[in-house]
């Protein structure tokens, strides 16, 4: 059973002015359909097919570039889709809302953790909010399209939230302004979604 492009849960253009209609559609349409294929590609007659995504990068060969690279990406969209939702308005609540008190001081202190370690992940990459077992948080950032998951990667933990800050991402509408980017996508995360994650992962 080959890994499938999932469907977006709402239109190209509901995220905007957030996140525009074109960098959606090639975004999903495009770069994510391209992952998958080429991950499917990377596993087809290998003892990772059939296997589950999560049981694939958890058990990473990291020297292995092509599902490192494809099953990162897929995986990672995958998650990034979900975590937006243009009819929730940033609505941060409960368990999660205290463990990230808890981790930051402040839902703006987190916020201000999470901007930084997007703006400042050189090249292309994904910052993370992450949970550990017990229930702790923990913001951080990957390089290209790694993941926390993955073996060895400095970022620990169950990822609940991602952003993508590849240029591919953003750059359409907001050219060099990754900070206005990352401003933009704190309107339309889906803290619903992100909560369930954590109650799931902690
Ligand atoms: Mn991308």
């Amino acid at each position: 059973m080959a890994f499938e492009l999932p469907k977006l849960g709402y239109a190209y253009d509901a995220l905007e002015p957030n996140i525009d209609a074109r960098t959606m559609e090639i975004h999903h349409s495009k770069h994510h359909n391209g992952y998958t294929n080429n991950l499917n590609n990377a596993i087809a007659g290998t003892d990772l097919e059939g296997k589950s995504i999560e049981d694939i990068l958890t058990n990473l060969d990291m020297n292995n570039g092509a599902v490192r690279n494809n099953g990162g990406g897929f995986y990672n969209h995958s998650l990034f889709w979900e975590v937006m939702n243009p009819e929730e308005k940033g609505y941060l609540s409960g368990e999660l809302k205290d463990a990230i008190v808890d981790a930051y001081g402040s839902v703006d202190a987190f916020k201000e953790a999470f901007a930084k370690a997007a703006g400042t992940r050189f090249g292309s990459g994904w910052a993370w909010l992450c949970v550990h077992k017990g229930g702790k948080v923990e913001v951080c950032s990957t390089l290209n399209q790694d993941n926390p998951l993955m073996p060895g990667v400095s970022c620990g933990g169950a990822p609940i939230l991602g952003l993508d800050v590849w240029e591919h991402a953003y750059y359409l509408n907001y050219q060099n302004r990754r900070p206005d980017y990352v401003q933009a996508f704190f309107n339309v995360i889906n803290w619903n979604e992100v909560e369930r994650r954590y109650a799931e992962a902690k």
